[in-house]
């Protein structure tokens, strides 16, 4: 029986410690402000925003679509883009980045988050539909729906294989699709791709043999001992 629980307790330990990966602020919590950031969070590229349900861009400029609170809560950033604008050098497609830590190299992970489409008011507008995309260490992994203006917060998931212990996590929007569109990120969140429920098969199986092992032990000690 000892066996048998010590065999449950490394299991335990094996997927606590692959899934304690951890992503500072996934909540981007921080005070509004344009070209502001959240704790734990900074600017990649151009003029990123801290918004919430009553300010965007920072307070400054209206939405141009109807705002809805984020499923995360309180604030999110806003990034914009224009394929024909050039800011800074750059195509104007704004990026927010932070580091990763805790990750086990050669383990899957899903990453998450939710997005909006709101747009800005600003000059022509900020309008168009547009995907964001997230990218590890520079290397694009993956690119959430594209969302059109007024489409509310839909929950993005991307995989990704972890090739060491700490990564550079940033978001843009989606090049291929780039219009001059303004969209919302919140709730950013890390976990494996290995449930630790259910086990597979093969373990319940050798649980079953170990257990066998143990009664019949048992039973040969009882008799040893009568
Ligand atoms: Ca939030
Ligand atoms: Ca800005």
């Amino acid at each position: 029986m000892r066996l048998f629980a010590m065999t449950f307790a490394a299991i335990g330990l094996s997927v606590a410690s692959a899934s304690a990966a951890t992503i500072t602020n996934g909540s981007l919590t921080g005070p509004v402000g344009n070209s502001v950031v959240p704790p734990g969070w900074s600017i990649a590229r151009q003029s990123p925003d801290t918004n919430d349900v009553n300010n965007n861009v920072g307070g400054g400029i209206p939405f141009a679509a109807t705002p809805s609170v984020s499923p995360d809560g309180g604030t999110w950033v806003g990034i914009g883009g224009d394929p024909i604008a050039v800011v800074d050098g750059a195509t104007f497609n704004e990026s927010i980045a932070t580091t990763i830590f805790d990750l086990v190299p050669n383990t899957n992970y899903v990453l998450s988050w939710y997005a909006a489409n709101f747009g800005a008011e600003t000059g022509p507008g900020y309008t168009g539909a547009g995907a964001i995309q997230a990218l590890i260490d520079g290397t694009p992994i993956g690119t959430g729906g594209l969302l059109n203006l007024g489409d509310g917060w839909d929950l993005q998931n991307v995989g990704f294989l972890a090739t060491s212990a700490t990564a550079v996590l940033s978001f843009q929007l989606d090049p291929a699709t780039l219009t001059r569109s303004y969209l919302s990120i919140d709730g950013v969140s890390i976990r494996t791709s290995v449930q630790p429920i259910p086990l597979p098969a093969s373990v319940f199986l050798l649980l079953g043999g170990l257990a066998t092992l143990g009664a019949v032990g048992r039973r040969r000690a009882r008799r040893d001992a009568a």
